[in-house]
C-alpha cells in the first residue's frame, strides 16, 4: 500500500514485524502439536513418562518470546515518539469532524471541506468535533486519532505527518457516528510548494459552497435526490408538511423557517423524513449565505 508520510514506513515495519512474528508462531505451534498427537498418541505410549523438567528447554522458551516481545515493544514505542514528537515550526491546520462531513480551517482563517498541504512540510492537525465522536483517518499516511468533542480547546487531540508523495489520499471517519459514517468522506490534496502557495492564494478569494462547508451536503442533496433529509433543490418557497412534536402542520419555507431549523432542528420535521438533524451553530452572516443559496437553488 502506498506510503505517502514521512512516517509511513516505520508504522509498517512495526505491523510487518508483529505479523510475520503471529504467522511463524502459527506454523511452528501448529506443525508441533499435529505432530506430538502423532508421536506421543497413546496408541503408541500406554504407559506416560514421568518428565520432571528440562531447564535448557525451558530457558529457550522464555527467552525467545521475551525478546521477541520486547522487539515488538521496540518498533512500537520508537514509532509511537515520532508521531508524539511535533517538529518545531509544524504548519498549523484544524480538522472539524461533525456529522457527517469534515471541514479544515487554515491560519488565514478561511475554511475547506477538503484538506490541502504543501509537500514535505510537516503539519500539525488540531482535531475538533462539533457532535459526537469521529476519528480523523488517513490511511495512505498511516495516521488515525479519535475526534472528540471536548469543552476545552487545549484538550483536543492532536496528530502531526509531513506529506512525501503528491497527490490525493482519502480521508475517512473512523468511529461508528451514527447514519451516514461511511459517507464522512473527504481527500487530502499534497501540492508542491509553488502550486500550494498559489491555492492559497486563490482560496483566499473564491468562495466555497456554504451548504458544502458546513457539512450541510451530507445529508440534503442540491440535485434533489433524497438522501438523509429533503433535497434542498426547489425547497425554499415551497409548502412542505412538517411534524412538530407529534402533529402535523403546513409551513412554507421562508427565511424564518430556516433560521429555526438551524437552531432547533428537530421542531419542524419535515413529514417522512428522519428527526436525525444535530443543532447547527452558525453565524448571523452564515446563515444569511444559508439562506441566500437555497433561493438560488429554487
Ligand atoms: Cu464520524
Amino acid at each position: 500500500m502506498i506510503q505517502a508520510s514521512s512516517y509511513a514506513g516505520v508504522v509498517d515495519d512495526a505491523f510487518i514485524f508483529i505479523l510475520g512474528t503471529s504467522i511463524v508462531l502459527l506454523i511452528g505451534v501448529t506443525l508441533t502439536m499435529l505432530f506430538f498427537a502423532f508421536r506421543y498418541s497413546r496408541a503408541r505410549n500406554p504407559v506416560a513418562a514421568q518428565i520432571e523438567g528440562n531447564m535448557v528447554l525451558e530457558t529457550i522458551w522464555t527467552v525467545i518470546p521475551t525478546g521477541l516481545v520486547l522487539m515488538m515493544f521496540w518498533y512500537g514505542w520508537t514509532g509511537f515518539r515520532i508521531m508524539r514528537d511535533v517538529p518545531e515550526g509544524a504548519m498549523e491546520i484544524e480538522a472539524i469532524g461533525r456529522m457527517w462531513s469534515w471541514a479544515f480551517r487554515y491560519p488565514d482563517g478561511h475554511t475547506s471541506d477538503e484538506l490541502v498541504v504543501p509537500l514535505h512540510q510537516p503539519v500539525r492537525l488540531t482535531l475538533t468535533s462539533e457532535d459526537v465522536i469521529h476519528s480523523f483517518y488517513v490511511p495512505a499516511f498511516r495516521i488515525k486519532e479519535d475526534v472528540m468533542p471536548v469543552a476545552r480547546p487545549e484538550n483536543r487531540n492532536h496528530l502531526w505527518f509531513q506529506a512525501e508523495k503528491t497527490g490525493e489520499f482519502n480521508v475517512l471517519c473512523a468511529e461508528y457516528c451514527g447514519e451516514r459514517h461511511s459517507k464522512m468522506l473527504s481527500k487530502v490534496r499534497v501540492l508542491p510548494q509553488e502550486e500550494y502557495d498559489n491555492w492559497l492564494a486563490a482560496a483566499a478569494v473564491t468562495q466555497v459552497d456554504i451548504l458544502k462547508l458546513k457539512g450541510c451536503t451530507a445529508c440534503h442533496s442540491l440535485d434533489g435526490s433524497r438522501i438523509v433529509g429533503p433535497s434542498f433543490r426547489g425547497i425554499f418557497g415551497s409548502t412542505e408538511t412538517v411534524v412538530s412534536g407529534g402533529t402535523e402542520h403546513q409551513v412554507v419555507v421562508d427565511a424564518e423557517y430556516v433560521r429555526k431549523s438551524l437552531a432547533e432542528p428537530l421542531a419542524d420535521v419535515v413529514k417522512g423524513y428522519p428527526p436525525a438533524m444535530p443543532p447547527q451553530q452558525l453565524t448571523d452572516d452564515e446563515i444569511a449565505a444559508v439562506i441566500a443559496r437555497l433561493q438560488e437553488l429554487r
